[in-house]
């Protein structure tokens, strides 16, 4: 089995992050995963450059503090690897138009903004180029993400179909629970980084005060009945999946304890208070030690280079480039 998967330093990874993708990268860590964050693909949206430099610093911490260790899984920076832009052009010349403009997160990005770049539009290309460089089976990613992982395997049979057997196809993994955590205001749309409402995502170094207040606001129902049903009662599932993700309890287990929101509100607080604690305080030791994160990265972007250079030959050569 071989792992990859990818983050943006877009800002500060909220429990959906976490639970939907970075627990399970911690979970499948190995000599064959590889972490990266993916800084290319922050261009892809308006970025001050320090900003990117310092969350991409953040990033790196984040995946550390939450138990990725360097000595066991390869954690790089997509920029410091240049196959991944290399891959990038071949296979943008693989992809069409056609189905890159209909890409969901492409749609809903695109349409914020008039004069989009073009790299929102290509990104899931270079998203496919990070995954195929390195012989990846499996890519642990949230429910949000199988579009993106749909067309990487399209995009590798057809170059497989006209060019030779080249690339291995991957699958995506979701967790069983919490492949898509919700906004805490609005349980229909999912937590994200950048349109949530500040009382919406728990952020992974938030306070204790500051958790416990969202969770307290959470926006439930009025029947008061404890219950795990998406369909009728998004808010009280979406804290039940998030306890159960924490817990690792089926939601249906942990929603038969309780009978009072109150409850199940107050238990969950402290369940992700509890949770959370260790990660903060190490991302906060681990942020005052650069130096440490440099060197993780530089020796990530070595041993990445070493499987990704291989691949891309490889591709190079089967397209016909000397
Ligand atoms: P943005 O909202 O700015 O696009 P994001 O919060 O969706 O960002 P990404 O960096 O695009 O975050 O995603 C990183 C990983 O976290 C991906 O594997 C993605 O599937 C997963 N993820 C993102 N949001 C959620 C969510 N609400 N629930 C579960 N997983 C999520
Ligand atoms: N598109 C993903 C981030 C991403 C990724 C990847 C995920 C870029 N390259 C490779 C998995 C594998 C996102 O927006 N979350």
């Amino acid at each position: 089995m071989r792992v990859l998967s990818g983050m943006q330093p877009s800002g500060t990874l909220h429990i959906g992050n976490y639970l939907g993708a970075l627990k399970q990268w911690v979970e499948a860590q190995s000599v064959d995963a590889f972490y990266c964050v993916v800084d290319l693909h922050a261009l892809t949206l308006e970025i001050e450059p320090e900003t990117l430099r310092s969350q991409s610093f953040d990033l790196i911490a984040t995946f550390l503090a939450a138990g990725l260790d360097p000595d066991v899984c390869t954690i790089f920076l997509q920029s410091e690897v240049p196959y991944h832009a290399q891959m990038n052009w071949l296979l943008e010349c693989v992809a069409t138009y056609g189905e890159l403009s209909r890409m969901t997160q492409f749609k809903e990005k695109s349409s914020r903004k008039t004069g989009y770049r073009v790299g929102l539009l290509t990104y899931p290309v270079l998203m496919a180029g990070d995954i195929l460089l390195y012989e990846t089976t499996e890519v642990p990613v949230g429910d949000d993400q199988r579009q993106h992982l749909e067309l990487t395997r399209v995009l590798a049979e057809r170059f497989n179909n006209r060019y030779g057997s080249t690339f291995v196809v991957p699958v995506g993994v979701q967790p069983k629970v919490a492949a898509r955590v919700m906004d805490l205001q609005e349980p229909t749309r999912k937590m994200s980084k950048s349109l949530s409402s500040p009382l919406g995502s728990i952020y992974v170094t938030d306070s204790a005060s500051a958790i416990d207040k969202k969770i307290k606001k959470a926006v439930t129902d009025t029947d008061n009945e404890v219950r795990y049903d998406w369909e009728h009662k998004p808010g009280i599932s979406n804290l039940l999946d998030i306890y159960s993700s924490f817990s690792n309890e089926a939601p249906q287990v942990v929603a038969e304890r309780y009978t009072r929101y109150g409850d199940l509100k107050s238990d969950l607080s402290a369940l992700v208070i509890e949770s959370l604690a260790p990660l903060r305080t190490r991302h906060h030791e681990l942020m005052a030690d650069p130096a440490e994160l440099r060197a993780v990265v530089t020796n990530g972007a070595v041993k990445a280079s070493e499987v990704a250079g291989s691949v891309y030959r490889r591709a190079a050569h089967a397209v016909g480039l000397i």
